[in-house]
């Protein structure tokens, strides 16, 4: 190796440690600001309670826009965190409080009559 070829070598060695110690910095923040996103993400929403699967924990909700997560209204399926409150059945007008569980999926976390 000669001089410039030393230095070139180095020049590479630094670059990458640096480019390491960046993209390691980059994930420790997104991580922390994921994190921060998922407690405070809660979102309302509206609508007609239309099933009830109480043995597996889930209700089907045709629920109205939720503009916050830029859904348009449908009918779907939602997980509860809680056994639904006694006294709601299918046909009930419901608002509700949504949060993205750690797969992703969609939690109700708070239900009850609107
Ligand atoms: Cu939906």
């Amino acid at each position: 190796m000669n001089k410039l070829t030393l230095a070139f070598f180095f020049a590479l060695l630094a670059t990458s440690a640096l480019a390491r110690a960046a993209s390691n910095e980059h994930e420790q923040h997104h991580d922390a600001s994921s994190q921060q996103t998922q407690q405070a993400a809660t979102h309302i929403g509206a609508g007609v309670l239309k099933a009830i699967n109480a043995k597996d924990g889930k209700v089907q909700i045709a629920h109205e826009p939720i503009a916050a997560l830029g859904w348009p209204s449908m009918t779907m399926w939602f997980m509860l965190h809680d056994p639904l409150p006694q006294g709601l059945k299918a046909g009930d007008a419901v608002r509700f409080e949504l949060v993205q569980g750690e797969k992703k999926q969609w939690v109700i976390v708070n239900i009850s009559h609107k």
